[in-house]
């Protein structure tokens, strides 16, 4: 439909594609400055490209709403990132045009290189085009990529956005390279050399093949001479407009014919046409649903582990050791206030989880205490980096991993429910996850006595509060009373688990979050008769061997929580420990399956999974079953209200 539209319509339906992205946007949420951003580029793109043959990569995948409306999913924009409903992010299961599952940054250049040279190699016939943002260039796998296409010489249209915005302002070398392009006169004589390119190259023929060649060399001279991308082999064209759609079309069809890699300097505004995201462009990068007039957010999360865990870096600040590090994400994990505050102490690597990492790895060589907060998700980068580089030569890194367990609405690729499996088994580091806010400040302060990698990891989402009581503690290993109220932030031995209640029928060991989870089974569990023993277990590596093997001792089934898959978690620590002292116990994990988790709210995926209170409450009961009689079995379940086979 597109292909045949006038300007004048091109230009209405860019203007009725925003309104129905505000408007949508702020019911459900989502990545609306990105997508505001590149309206006209989505448009040149299905008006130069066949969308469903040519293959188009978008890098993260957030800024793919406008291309899912053009396709046809608009009718069901109002599930968009709602369980079951159509993902934030491109997937190749939802429509034949998405050709890559994307949502972690920097990977479309190489993916789109595979695609080109497959196509080569298998004869196909298509175009392949990456389209990267400012932000996603500042990720390392990009340059691994674009050397690898530039050597190649492989034929590849890469598209950079340029809005000079990562979440916030885009950082870098080089990023200041781009502005000095964008600076340039490219972008006047690139408009003026494509017009008149393009009414030489003809349809058919060899002479298209020769003017391509001539418009390549005609372009070549259109810019400042020395761009990066030059160096790296690519064709480099522009700066350009991203916001007319004529020009990119012209531009598009243009690149189509060249061999080679070209690399499309394209520069938009992101938030465009909605005056609260262009004034504030990083707020409504990622924003939950809104009010559309003044663009405040309708539900306050309140008082967010993010917010909790970069006050208590700029509390602790007064150790001149500590300095901070953020992969991109400098307000979202909460470390605004420190940067502020501290600028000579705080880092903003771009989106390089890896080099974030390493980088630490020297600062802490030094001498310094770095805190290294990147999500959960995202630290999966730089898995290499903190075994060998910070945990093998057992340096005192913190990495303070945000968004841990189920993140909800940005699904498979977003949620953290892999780091206790992926850092579990790193000799030298300490895994902990804390309960409350209380515990992670001592938990933060204990770190940087500990004088060796340590992990903390913490959800998305407001802080728990726990019930008064659950913050006087005392050990769970012997019995030995150390009381330790809220607001002790002394520092905690490493690997002693903190029991919350002593009870004889079952033991709840809880992992972080689920602990607020365990506290609410375990009161209704009383209710219905069941004593539960329970346990804050606030270290994953090492565990509380000895108080995990007392329980064994005592026969008392044990329920293992974690906001984490079961493979490679806390239950299977607690398993192999428990069967190499020969202890035969029996042990329910409870914990995310072995699959990708799909987008939901987080409350409704705990659910759906059997990690929320009502589905804890009936395992811990399903799993008594062999322990109670049938009668005092059924006699729970009627007081619960739900039937056994409820959980399937
Ligand atoms: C590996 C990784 N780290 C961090 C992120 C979080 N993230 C999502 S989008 C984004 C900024 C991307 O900026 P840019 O590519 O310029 O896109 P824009 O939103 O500005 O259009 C970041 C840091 C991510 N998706 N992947």
């Amino acid at each position: 439909m597109i292909k045949g539209m006038t300007d004048r319509e091109l230009d209405l339906l860019t203007y009725d594609i925003r309104g129905f992205l505000i408007s949508h946007v702020a019911e459900t949420g989502g990545h609306l400055a990105s997508n505001l951003g590149v309206v006209e580029l989505t448009v040149a793109l299905h008006k130069a490209f066949d969308v469903c043959r040519d293959r188009i990569i978008w890098d993260v995948g957030h800024q793919s709403y406008i291309h899912k409306i053009l396709t046809g999913r608009a009718p069901e924009f109002s599930t968009l990132r709602r369980y079951g409903g159509i993902s934030g992010f491109p997937k190749t299961n939802e429509h034949e045009s998405d050709v890559y599952n994307s949502g972690h940054s920097s990977s479309s250049i190489s993916a789109a290189m595979g695609l080109a040279e497959s196509r080569a190699l298998t004869g196909a016939d298509y175009h392949v085009a990456a389209v990267i943002g400012d932000g996603a260039l500042t990720g390392g796998l990009a340059y691994e990529g674009l050397n690898n296409v530039g050597n190649r010489q492989t034929k590849l249209i890469v598209i950079l956005n340029d809005n000079e915005m990562s979440i916030s302002k885009n950082t870098g070398s080089v990023a200041q390279h781009l502005s000095r392009l964008r600076a340039s006169q490219g972008y006047q004589q690139t408009k003026h050399l494509v017009k008149e390119s393009m009414q030489r190259i003809p349809k058919v023929g060899d002479r298209m093949v020769h003017s391509a060649e001539r418009l390549k060399e005609i372009m070549r001279h259109a810019v400042v001479p020395g761009s990066l991308f030059e160096a790296l082999g690519f064709t480099y064209f522009g700066p350009v407009d991203g916001h007319n759609i004529r020009e990119l079309v012209d531009l598009f069809e243009a690149v189509k014919q060249l061999d080679g890699p070209v690399l499309l300097h394209v520069v938009t505004k992101k938030g465009k046409g909605y005056r609260n995201a262009e004034k504030n462009p990083g707020r409504f990068h990622g924003i939950g649903p809104f009010d559309v007039e003044t663009g405040k957010e309708l539900v306050s999360p309140g008082r967010t582990w993010s917010k909790a865990a970069g006050g208590a870096l700029l509390d602790m600040a007064g150790d001149e050791r500590i300095v901070a590090i953020s992969a991109a994400m400098t307000e979202p994990v909460g470390l605004s206030s420190f940067a502020a505050a501290y600028p000579d102490r705080f880092y903003d690597v771009g989106i390089a989880e890896a080099h974030a990492v390493t980088f630490a790895a020297g600062l802490a060589m030094g001498g310094l205490r770095p805190f290294v907060y990147i999500y959960s998700t995202f630290l999966q980068r730089a898995y290499d980096q903190i075994m060998m580089d910070v945990c093998a030569q057992n340096l005192p890194v913190v990495f303070m991993i945000d968004r841990a367990g189920c993140v909800g609405n940005d699904g498979e690729t977003h949620h953290g429910v892999f780091d206790l499996s992926y850092l579990s088994h790193i000799p030298n580091l300490v895994v902990m996850a804390p309960k409350d806010e209380d515990e992670l400040i001592r938990m933060m302060k204990s770190a940087v006595t500990y004088d060796r990698p340590t992990a903390i990891r913490y959800p998305r989402g407001r802080v728990c509060r726990l019930p008064k009581e659950y913050s006087v503690t005392s050990s769970a290993t012997s019995g030995v009373t150390s009381i330790a109220t809220s607001g002790d932030f002394s520092p905690i031995e490493i690997g002693r688990s903190e029991r919350l209640l002593t009870g004889h029928d079952v033991e709840l060991r809880a992992v972080g979050k689920m602990v607020e989870i365990a506290v609410e089974a375990a009161e209704i569990l009383g209710k219905l008769g069941i004593s539960c023993g329970l346990v804050n277990e606030r270290f994953v590596t090492p565990p509380d061997a000895a108080s995990i093997i007392l329980t064994g001792q005592r026969n008392i089934p044990i329920v293992t929580m974690e906001d984490n898959v079961a493979k490679g978690g806390f239950g299977e620590t607690v398993t192999v420990l428990l069967t190499e002292q020969g202890c035969p116990v029996r042990v329910l994990p409870i914990a995310w399956p072995d699959e990708f988790v799909p987008q939901g709210g987080v409350d409704e995926l705990m659910h759906t999974y059997g990690l929320d209170v009502a589905q804890v409450t009936l395992r811990v009961t399903e799993l008594l079953r062999h322990y109670q009689s049938e009668e005092r079995m059924k006699s729970l379940l009627k007081k619960i209200g739900e039937s056994p086979q409820g959980e399937d």
